[in-house]
């Protein structure tokens, strides 16, 4: 490789949705100052040049022969991918072959990948694992304020809050420099933490809430209860600029703090407290994470804290708000452009005649070819090789072997595949299952935009050449689309065309990027979408004149509290909870290949409270079995005197036995199909 005498180019992380500003000099990282980290970076950004030259990486097609995968030229790949795919079409027509995606994609490949699916494929069984990560805040902000922008605010807008409510959030790990901003709400004695781990985020705050798993709703109708019955709510805010306040009150009203402290543990005083601090504080946030969202009642548990930061008058006025803390590099973009289930670029609906009509047209091709909705992620999971589902599956961006739910399930699913593609730059345990792997570009090495958590379009400039052998994910989408016979221009491999498009597709959506220019993005501008037109200077903050709903007002949502999908009894007696570690991302596929950080961690283990790892026979460092309704892993056993002694913490970073998702629930939320990733009953046995 060629890296030696590369000049520095300006770019960003390729992991986390904070999008860290770092300079790159051939693979050596620095951070840069950028807004949303400050100079800061993780050590995961420090570290992530060294996958650009692993030896683990991938430089050459492999296709299955005699059960082994082998090296094999692109054409031969290809084609072999494009006959086996024609073939299922037509044996078993558009839908036997399904798409999975993912919110680390740049924009660019979301939106191509969503127009691949409809128009070379004509499938509807397209979907992605931003379905497992913010859906359930996603489905509550169109609910409530009738628009989903993660943060519609800049993240530098916190650092000047007196008060912050963090759910189910643990930045300090997750996303280490978005800490600093919270430093001024340290100072003033208003940083809450929601969270039934006292992680090092909660060791930061002034006032820990430490609910049992899966009752932050309950929770939430206390603070809510006490903000009304101590005369907190802003009813001037609340008749101006809401609807639904009564249904909503109706329900809390029932919610006494201390009926809700012995539902979640956390002490009615400390409810009273909350309410109090956030009531009292001059500019105050919201902000919900995956520990509120990711319950088979997600996305009314978002709602009940979006209904206390309405009553306390928060969202849409400068200096306050609420927001959801997104998570993938470009989980925010990801979800806007089209390979979601049920939508088409510029956040528009796939059932919508109108936006099928507009996105047909900038797609050439006739609306009544478009396919319908299709299944939601897990749903799809657990489809495939069932005799109605799809018989073939390409997989990019995902390593959903390791990260979907029930990933027992999902690994027989996948093995009774006809036919298995992923695109990956590294051999995941999901890859490792296939017929063909396509070995791809990494983000370094192409163009191509992101939207981080504040809803702000990024630039990412290649910095260096490509490994021989590897294509980007434009190329392979190109190279399959022409096999399949498409035009040849219509799947563009150049990363500023394609941004072209999808700036033309997306113009006059929600999510609406028509304005947005490579050029502009080079001169360093600052464009939070929606961007209308070449001249809008973009929209940092978007409810402050009114919310997204035709009658300009936001919703309370009428919720109530129900608890987990599954329940304890005297075989499986515990709550376990999942979560992240500071050094491994996600799946761990690429965290995993860093020495660094597996030597940080090496191994799954699950967090305990010592009384309860005594009950069990376990001893710090011990091995554990963790068994669930579904399935049962091992993991190291580690004391931790903070845990609730009802619940046990393990992350999901591991392969193999180690899977934490062997033992969670497919318990599906209603709305956003999120599944229940936060909480499912176990036991724990010596192993
Ligand atoms: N180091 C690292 N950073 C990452 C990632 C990573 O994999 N590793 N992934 C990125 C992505 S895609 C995402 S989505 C974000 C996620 O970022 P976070 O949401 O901050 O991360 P999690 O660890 O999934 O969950 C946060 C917390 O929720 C708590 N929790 C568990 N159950 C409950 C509950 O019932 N109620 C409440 N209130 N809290 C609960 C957990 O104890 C945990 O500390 O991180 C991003 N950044
Ligand atoms: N138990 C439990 N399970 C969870 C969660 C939890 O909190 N608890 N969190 C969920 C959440 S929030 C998320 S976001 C998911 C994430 O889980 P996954 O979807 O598995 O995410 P990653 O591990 O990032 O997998 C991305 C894969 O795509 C590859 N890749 C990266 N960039 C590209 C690219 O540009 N093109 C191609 N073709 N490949 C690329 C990487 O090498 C990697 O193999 O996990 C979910 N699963
Ligand atoms: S916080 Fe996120 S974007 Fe920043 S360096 Fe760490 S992983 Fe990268
Ligand atoms: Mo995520």
């Amino acid at each position: 490789m060629t890296q030696v005498a590369a000049p520095a180019v300006d770019t960003h992380c390729p992991y986390c949705a904070l999008q860290c500003g770092m300079r790159l000099t051939g693979v050596r990282v620095e951070p840069r100052e950028f807004p949303t980290n400050r100079g800061g970076l993780c050590q995961k950004g420090w570290t992530a040049g060294s996958l650009l030259t692993s030896p683990a990486r991938l430089t050459t097609p492999l296709v299955r022969v005699d059960g082994e995968l082998r090296p094999a030229p692109w054409d031969v790949a290809l084609d072999l991918i494009a006959a086996k795919l024609t073939a299922l079409r037509k044996s078993h027509g558009a839908d036997s072959v399904a798409i999975f995606g993912g919110g680390g994609l740049t924009n660019e490949k979301s939106y191509l990948l969503g127009k691949f699916a409809r128009v070379a494929l004509g499938t509807s069984q397209i979907d992605y694992n931003g379905r497992f990560c913010m859906s359930s805040a996603a489905a509550a902000g169109i609910r409530a304020f009738g628009l989903d922008r993660g943060m519609p605010f800049p993240v530098s807008d916190l650092t000047s809050a007196d008060a912050v409510l963090l759910i189910g959030a643990n930045p300090a790990e997750t996303m280490p420099p978005f800490v600093q901003h919270l430093t001024n709400a340290g100072r003033s004695g208003g940083l809450i933490v929601v969270d039934p781990r006292r992680t090092p985020t909660a060791e930061q705050a002034t006032l820990h809430l430490q609910p049992r798993p899966g009752t932050d709703l309950a929770l939430a109708l206390g603070i809510l209860h006490a903000v009304v019955a101590d005369g907190l709510a802003r009813t001037d805010y609340i008749n101006a600029r809401t609807t639904g306040f009564d249904a909503a009150w109706r329900i809390a009203a029932a919610w006494w703090p201390e009926r809700v402290e012995r539902v979640t543990g956390v002490a009615a005083a400390d409810q009273r407290k909350a309410a109090a601090v956030l009531a009292a504080a001059d500019k105050a946030y919201i902000l919900t994470a995956r520990g509120t969202e990711q319950h088979a009642r997600g996305t009314d548990m978002v709602g009940a804290w979006i209904n206390l930061a309405l009553a306390l008058g928060l969202p849409g006025k400068s200096g306050s708000g609420y927001g959801c803390l997104t998570g993938q590099g470009n989980g925010q973009g990801g979800r806007e452009h089209g390979q979601k289930a049920d939508q088409l670029p510029g956040y528009r609906k796939i059932d919508d005649p109108a936006a099928r009509e507009y996105v047909a047209g900038v797609w050439g091709v006739d609306p009544d070819s478009l396919p319908g909705p299709g299944r939601s992620a897990y749903e799809l999971l657990d489809a495939l090789g069932t005799e109605n589902g799809p018989r073939a599956l390409m997989v990019f961006g995902s390593n959903v072997i390791v990260s979907a739910p029930r990933a027992g399930r999902v690994a027989e699913r996948l093995s009774d595949l006809d036919f298995l593609v992923v695109a990956d730059f590294v051999l995941s345990e999901t890859a490792a299952q296939a017929d063909v792997v396509l070995p791809v570009t990494q983000w370094a090495e192409e163009d191509g935009t992101m939207t981080n958590l504040e809803g702000r379009v990024l630039l990412r400039t290649k910095a260096l050449d490509a490994p021989d052998g590897v294509r980007s994910d434009l190329e392979v989408l190109h190279g399959l689309a022409v096999r399949l016979g498409q035009p040849d221009g219509r799947f563009p491999v150049d990363p500023e065309t394609v941004f072209t498009e999808l700036r033309q597709a997306s113009k006059g959506g929600v999510a609406d990027y028509a304005g947005v220019t490579y050029d502009r993005l080079r001169a360093g501008e600052a464009l939070h979408w929606p961007v209308p037109a070449e001249d809008h200077p973009g929209t940092p903050r978007v409810f402050l004149d009114r919310f997204a709903h035709p009658d300009g007002r936001a919703r309370f949502a009428a919720v109530d509290h129900t608890g987990p999908a599954e329940s304890l009894d005297d075989d499986f007696p515990l709550l376990a909870t999942t979560g992240r570690v500071l050094q491994h991302y996600q799946s761990g596929a690429q965290t995993r290949l860093v020495e660094e950080l597996l030597t940080a961690v090496p191994e799954v283990f699950v967090e305990v409270h010592p009384d309860t790892a005594d009950r069990a026979g376990l001893t710090d460092g011990g091995m554990a079995r963790v068994v669930s309704r579904r399935g049962e892993m091992t993991a190291r056993v580690r004391h931790v005197s903070s845990m609730r002694t009802d619940t046990v913490f393990l992350p999901f970073h591991f392969a193999g036995d180690q899977r934490a998702n062997l033992l969670t629930n497919p318990a599906l939320d209603p709305t956003s199909r999120m599944p229940e990733f936060k909480v499912c009953a176990v036991r724990l046995e010596v192993s």
